[in-house]
């Protein structure tokens, strides 16, 4: 099986969805999206089928607990990562100097930490308890995608922690183009990059608008410091020492003076850094089980890759689209 086999497709197609979902789609403004057959505009953004039903069933039956930790972040901005550098901090004790081997080694980070929107999609009436055992992380420990408006009620009621890690929008969508020539339909990729910039721009992409997402999640860590951590992947590539340190804090299990002099916190970047999680077998030849191969999610990791991808002019449009969309909301990317 290929990355582009009907497994992976169908989770951007509308296989699996229930007749509940569809009557509701039928409703929704609907448009052809880049690397999906169709997207529908939910609570003001662009999703597929697939995570169509994933956020509503996740609205309605997830039940978030006080010490539980959310991962949102918008596709390609560094959930590979932050997946791998939370597990990592929040479980260090127990695989610190522990006969066993660390996870991370063995896993790729989406197989550690459940992914919200596709476990409500494929097990829309079962609690994903079951799911959650397997993942072997203590607190629970959950990825998103979904808009900050669209979080469940029971997310932002409980006491529970969300890191949310955005990316500039340039090395995002370069990095996004990449994943669609590699994992979708002929047929799904149906226009130029420079249409596809201009989709990406005027918000009509897949869990789009960009940059209202981003500022969803800005506009909450300001009002809600103690709830929402908003880290930027640049800052944490720039500064990964302080910007751990300062998650741990925020999640409230900070390194102590003891495990600092340990190296633990050095450590931990090292083991989640891009050369080493790369590396691993389970990332080079590995595959999940929705059937996408982990390799993918692996390309440069790098600051500023865009530039062999878009010219002068798609970069400007899309720097300029960032300016006029975060013009008053005290939010910048710094590159
Ligand atoms: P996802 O949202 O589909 O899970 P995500 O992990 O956010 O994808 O994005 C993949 C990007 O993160 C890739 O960027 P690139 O295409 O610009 O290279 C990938 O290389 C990068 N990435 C993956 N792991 C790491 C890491 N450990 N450190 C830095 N960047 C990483």
């Amino acid at each position: 099986m290929t990355n582009s086999d009907a497994s992976v497709l169908s989770f951007l197609g509308d296989e699996g969805i229930t007749e509940e979902i569809k009557d509701m789609m039928s409703s929704l403004p609907r448009q052809k999206g880049w690397m999906v057959k169709y997207m529908y505009q939910f609570q003001g953004f662009w999703l597929p089928p697939s995570l169509l039903q994933g956020t509503i069933n996740c609205q309605k039956h997830f039940q978030a607990q006080d010490s539980d930790v959310i991962l949102v972040t918008n596709p390609k901005s560094g959930t590979t990562w932050l997946k791998a550098l939370i597990f990592a901090l929040i479980n260090r004790k127990k695989f610190h100097d522990s006969q066993h081997q660390h996870p991370l080694l063995t896993h790729n980070p989406h197989a550690l930490v459940p992914f919200l929107e596709e476990v409500y999609y494929k097990y829309p009436q079962v609690l994903p308890d079951d799911v959650v055992s397997s993942s072997s992380s203590c607190p629970r420990f959950f990825g998103a995608h979904m808009a900050h408006v669209s979080l469940p009620d029971s997310i932002k009621g409980s006491s529970c922690k969300i890191v949310y890690c955005c990316r500039n929008p340039k090395d995002m969508f370069v990095s996004f183009w990449h994943f669609g020539q590699k994992m979708a339909s002929k047929e799904s990729l149906f226009c130029p990059i420079e249409e596809a910039v201009k989709l990406f721009c005027e918000g009509s992409f897949l869990s789009g608008s960009f940059w209202d997402h981003v500022l969803g999640y800005w506009e909450a860590s300001q009002k809600n410091p103690d709830k929402v951590f908003f880290i930027t992947y640049e800052e944490m590539k720039e500064r990964p020492r302080t910007h751990l340190k300062q998650m741990a804090d925020f999640l409230g299990c900070s390194f102590t003076k003891e495990e600092e002099e340990k190296g633990m916190v050095d450590e931990i970047i090292r083991l989640c850094s891009f050369e080493s999680l790369s590396s691993f077998e389970v990332n080079r030849k590995g595959k999940l089980p929705n059937g996408i191969e982990t390799n993918t999610f692996f390309r440069k990791g790098k600051i500023g890759g865009w530039r062999d991808t878009l010219t002068d002019s798609l970069a400007e449009e899309i720097d300029r689209t960032s300016e006029q969309k975060f013009h008053g909301s005290g939010f910048k990317f710094q590159c």
